[in-house]
């Protein structure tokens, strides 16, 4: 029968994407002349050979060079346009967008150049597509306490624009702990919040970020599945877990789309989505990653409604925009 289509055809929603992880090698090199930036590539093909990542921190060292290209309002908007035509094209209806400021104010590059460029590029899709958009901003872990609480202040002027926040970057040896404070911070402007957990951490930062981070949503979580009181918590709460499963098998943390848990996940009772991470540099979009384990793990159509249902259930829109969605 026609899966594909039947996938393509399926309203989703998108629910972890970074929007710097959506730059594709042609777009990198027309920025790159555009802007006079040097990149250590001569090729599209040459930059798509360097996608070879035995973990998470081989990734984020060539995902942060790539950034580099990004300097105006009219970049930023252009790489959001390029992603939401794809996400249109692969049936994405509402998507709730990730951004690292500080990969860019870091380089000079004030938080405003980056918001207001990505939010242009969010309404020319609803005015294109129809595709609804939210924006999270993400703090990188790898930095410090300090450093999160400037950009949050940083972000005062578009704070009314931004959903919530996030937490990205090398996960282990930077646990949810370190964020407690600027997550309650952001709470009490009245942000979701959101972390990266159980990506290649262990359960504990799983727990950390639900009992410290007080998280609405949990991005990856894969590892919470080693520590089973804690699948039931997360199952109980209605807990979502924003699953990337063509990213899990590119940076290592599962073997191959054959053995990717996502289908237990749903038997356990967890509120599972399928989502795209870094599309540029983990071989697919939404598209791909909901084909791929369809494929992969001999999904039904049962279980690919329940995890498009799952995305809109999981989203931050209000009931009636989830309603009106599904
Ligand atoms: C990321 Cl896959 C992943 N994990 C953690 N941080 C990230 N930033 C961009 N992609
Ligand atoms: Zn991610």
């Amino acid at each position: 029968d026609d899966l594909d289509g039947f996938i393509a055809g399926l309203p989703k929603a998108e629910l972890h994407l970074h929007i710097e992880g959506s730059l594709e090698p042609e777009l990198m090199f027309a920025l790159a002349s555009r802007n006079g930036v040097e990149i250590p590539f001569k090729s599209v093909e040459e930059v798509r050979a360097a996608y070879e990542f035995s973990n998470l921190q081989d990734f984020l060292d060539i995902y942060y060079a790539g950034a580099n290209v990004l300097r105006t309002e009219e970049d930023f908007r252009d790489l959001a346009v390029a992603y939401f035509d794809r996400a249109a094209a692969d049936g994405v209806t509402h998507a709730e967008i990730f951004f690292d400021p500080q990969t860019h104010t870091h380089r000079g590059i004030p938080f405003g150049v980056a918001a207001n460029g990505l939010l242009a590029g969010m309404a020319e899709a609803e005015a294109k597509h129809g595709l609804t958009s939210k924006l999270i901003l993400c703090f990188l872990r790898h930095l410090d306490e300090d450093d999160a609480f400037r950009t949050l202040t940083q972000a005062q002027p578009w704070i009314d624009r931004i959903a919530g926040v996030g937490l990205d970057s090398s996960e282990v040896g930077h646990p949810p702990s370190k964020f407690q404070r600027v997550f309650d911070a952001a709470g009490a402007m009245g942000l979701k919040r959101v972390a990266h957990a159980g990506e290649e951490g262990p359960p504990e930062y799983v727990r950390e970020a639900l009992d410290l981070l007080h998280i609405d949503r949990l991005d990856h979580g894969n590892r919470s599945l080693e520590d089973p009181q804690l699948v039931t918590r997360l199952a109980r709460g209605g807990m979502t877990l924003t699953v990337c499963p063509l990213s899990n098998v590119k940076l290592c943390n599962v073997a191959s789309i054959d053995v990717h848990p996502i289908d237990r996940m749903l038997k356990l009772g967890l509120r599972a989505t399928v989502n795209s991470d870094d599309p540029a540099y983990f071989g697919g979009y939404i598209g791909d990653n909901y084909r791929a384990v369809a494929r992969g793990r001999g999904l039904g159509r049962d279980a690919i409604v329940t995890l498009a249902r799952n995305s809109f259930l999981g989203s931050f829109l209000a009931d009636d925009a989830v309603a009106a969605h599904l």
